[in-house]
C-alpha cells in the first residue's frame, strides 16, 4: 500500500502581485513536498488563489476592471512565480472554478442540515483588509475616533442582514480537538494563542457567514441575494481540490484529510478554528495539522509598503538564482519564527554553504576524477576507519536525522545536519589530499576519490528538496539515473559504482560577490 501525503499552502488574496511572504511559504511548502514524493510518499500539493470577497471586488475596482478580469491577471503573476521558482505543485486551485462553487454549496448545505446556520442581522465591526470580524475588546483606537484591528488594518461598523454559523456550540468540542491532538496546531506558541482566543470568557460567538451589500462571491443556496463570507468559501478550497463533494473520487479517498495547512502566522484562527469547527458540523474528517510559519521581515524592519522596504521576489531570484534564493530562506527563517531578510547575510550563506562547501567539494573531487582516473570513477581499495565514518555518515545516518527533522518542520535543522557532512567531507578532503597522493599512492588516491563520489551522491539526492535544479545537475556530473534519486537509494546497497563514466564537471554553485567586493570592482 502506497502512503499518501496531502501538504497545501494557504491560497492567496487575488488583490496584488505576489511578495516575498508568499514565495517565502510556496518554498517552504514545496520542499516539504518534494521531500515527500522522495522519501516514498504518493504526495498531492495544492496551492492556489484566493478570489472572493470585498478587498479583492474593491481592488478590483480601483484598477477599473471585472473582479474576474482582475483576478485573471494576478493569478498569471503568481503561477508565473511559482513556475520559475520549480514549485512542484499538482493543482492551482482557483475559487471562482465552477466545481469551487459547487463545493462550497454542498458544504454550507451539509452544515445547515446539522442545524448549524441560522439567518438574523449582524451589526459589527469588520476589517476589509483582514476580511475579519472583530469583537469591540479586541480593538484600538488612535485618538481620531477611528479604531483598528491587531493587525493595525481600520474596521468599519457594518449591519446587514446575515446568515451565522453556530460557532458558539463547537468551542468544548475544539477545545477537546486541542487536547486530544497536542501538535494540531504548530508550533506551540500559535497553538497557545489559539486556546486563550478559544477559552475566552464566555466561548466563542456564532460568526456571519453571508454578506448583502455587494455580489463578488459564492451564492448562499436558495438565497442569492447573499454571498458567503469569503472564508467560508476560502477554505472549502483544500477540499474541492481533492474532488469534493464526489467523496469516492480517487483524489478525495488518497488524500482527505490533508496531513498539513501550511499557513502564515496571521491566519491561525481561521485555521485552527473556524475549519475544524466547518467541517465537524459537516460531519467531515479534520485535516491532521496546521502549521503556522512567521513572517519575513527586511534587515530586521516589518516588511510594508508605506516604510518602501517590500522586497520582490523577482528581485532576488534575479539576483541570487533560484536554488539560492530557495536555500536562503529555508537555512535563514527557523521554525515557525519570524526570519529576516538581509543581502549581507544571504550573500554570506550563499557563498559558505552552497558555494565554498557543496559546489567546492564537488568541484574537487569531479575535476580529480576527471583529471587523474580517465574520467570514470575509480574502484576503492581497502577502507580506513575514517573513510567508512564519513561515508556512514552520509548514507542511511544523514537521512535518519533529517527526516526526524522534517517530521517536525525543522527544515533549517535538517540543513545543518546536511551541512555537518558537507564539512566533514571538505576536512577529509583536506587532510586526506588526494592531489598529494597522486604522486606517492595512487590506489589509495583512488579510494578516497571514490568516498568523495559516494559522499557526493549522497549530499546531492538529500539536497534535492531544497536546490532541486543543482542537485540534479549534481546528479547528472555523477551519471546517476533519473531512476535513482529517491531516498530509498541513500544506503551503501546503491553506493555508486566503480567504472561509472562521468561527464566534463563543470561548477554548479557560483560564489557571489560580496558587497565590499562590488564597490571595489566599481572604483
Ligand atoms: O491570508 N511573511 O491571503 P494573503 C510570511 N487569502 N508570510 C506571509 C507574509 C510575510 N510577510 N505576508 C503574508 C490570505 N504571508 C487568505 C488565505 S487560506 C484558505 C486563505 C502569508 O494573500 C499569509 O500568512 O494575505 C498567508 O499564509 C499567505 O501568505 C497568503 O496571504
Amino acid at each position: 500500500m502506497s502512503k499518501n501525503f496531502y501538504i497545501t499552502t494557504a491560497i492567496a488574496y487575488a488583490n496584488g502581485a505576489p511578495h516575498l511572504g508568499h514565495a517565502y511559504e510556496a518554498i517552504l511548502t514545496d520542499v516539504m513536498a518534494r521531500f515527500k514524493r522522495l522519501d516514498g510518499y504518493n504526495t498531492f500539493f495544492m496551492t492556489g488563489m484566493d478570489e472572493h470577497g470585498e478587498k479583492v471586488a474593491t481592488t478590483a475596482e480601483k484598477n477599473g476592471m471585472s473582479p474576474r478580469a482582475f483576478t485573471d491577471t494576478i493569478a498569471e503573476k503568481f503561477t508565473a512565480l511559482d513556475d520559475r521558482m520549480n514549485v512542484s505543485y499538482d493543482r492551482f486551485i482557483r475559487t471562482t472554478e465552477e466545481a469551487h462553487y459547487k463545493a462550497s454549496q454542498t458544504l454550507w448545505e451539509e452544515i445547515a442540515k446539522n442545524g448549524d446556520i441560522y439567518v438574523d442581522a449582524y451589526a459589527g465591526w469588520y476589517s476589509v483588509r483582514d476580511e475579519a470580524y472583530f469583537g469591540e475588546d479586541e480593538l484600538t483606537t488612535d485618538g481620531s475616533g477611528k479604531k483598528f484591528a491587531p493587525s493595525g488594518a481600520e474596521v468599519v461598523w457594518k449591519e446587514e442582514p446575515s446568515y451565522f454559523f453556530r460557532l458558539s456550540a463547537y468551542t468544548q468540542k475544539l477545545l477537546d480537538l486541542y487536547e486530544q491532538h497536542p501538535d494540531f496546531i504548530e508550533p506551540a506558541s500559535r497553538r497557545n494563542e489559539i486556546l486563550a482566543f478559544v477559552k475566552q470568557e464566555g466561548g466563542l460567538k456564532d460568526l456571519s457567514i453571508s454578506r448583502t451589500t455587494f455580489d463578488w462571491g459564492v451564492p448562499v443556496p436558495n438565497d442569492p441575494k447573499h454571498v458567503m463570507y469569503v472564508w467560508l468559501d476560502a477554505l472549502t478550497n483544500y477540499i474541492t481540490g481533492i474532488g469534493y463533494p464526489d467523496t469516492n473520487s480517487e483524489n478525495y479517498k488518497n488524500f482527505w484529510p490533508a496531513d498539513v495547512h501550511v499557513i502564515g502566522k496571521d491566519i491561525t484562527r481561521f485555521h485552527a478554528i473556524y475549519w475544524p469547527a466547518f467541517l465537524m458540523a459537516a460531519k467531515l474528517p479534520l485535516p491532521k495539522k496546521i502549521f503556522a510559519h512567521g513572517f519575513i521581515n527586511i534587515d530586521g524592519q516589518k516588511m510594508s509598503k508605506s516604510l518602501g522596504n517590500v522586497v520582490s521576489p523577482g528581485e532576488l531570484l534575479d539576483m541570487y538564482g533560484v536554488d539560492q534564493t530557495r536555500y536562503f530562506l529555508m537555512r535563514e527563517i527557523p521554525h515557525g519564527q519570524d526570519g529576516n531578510f538581509s543581502h549581507e547575510q544571504a550573500v554570506l550563506r550563499i557563498n559558505s554553504d552552497l558555494a565554498n562547501s557543496l559546489g567546492n567539494l564537488a568541484q574537487r573531487t569531479l575535476s580529480q576524477i576527471a583529471k587523474n582516473c580517465g574520467g570514470a570513477v575509480p574502484a576503492p581499495g581497502p577502507l580506513t576507519d575514517e573513510d567508512r565514518a564519513l561515508l556512514e555518515s552520509a548514507q542511511a545516518k544523514m537521512i535518519e536525522s533529517v527526516r526526524d527533522e522534517f517530521e517536525k518542520f525543522h527544515i533549517h535543522r535538517a540543513i545543518e545536519d546536511i551541512m555537518r557532512v558537507a564539512y566533514d567531507a571538505n576536512a577529509y578532503i583536506d587532510k586526506q589530499a588526494p592531489w598529494a597522493l597522486k604522486k606517492t599512492d595512487v590506489p589509495r588516491m583512488e579510494t578516497v576519490l571514490y568516498v568523495l563520489a559516494e559522499v557526493i551522491r549522497c549530499l546531492a539526492i538529500i539536497m534535492q528538496p531544497i536546490t532541486p535544479e543543482s542537485a540534479a545537475k549534481m546528479l547528472d556530473q555523477l551519471s546517476v539515473p533519473a531512476d535513482a534519486r529517491g531516498f530509498d537509494t541513500l544506503n551503501a546497497a546503491h553506493a555508486i559504482k566503480a567504472g561509472t563514466v562521468l561527464p566534463t564537471p563543470t561548477g554548479v554553485f557560483p560564489r557571489m560577490a560580496t558587497e565590499t567586493e562590488t564597490a571595489k570592482q566599481a572604483n
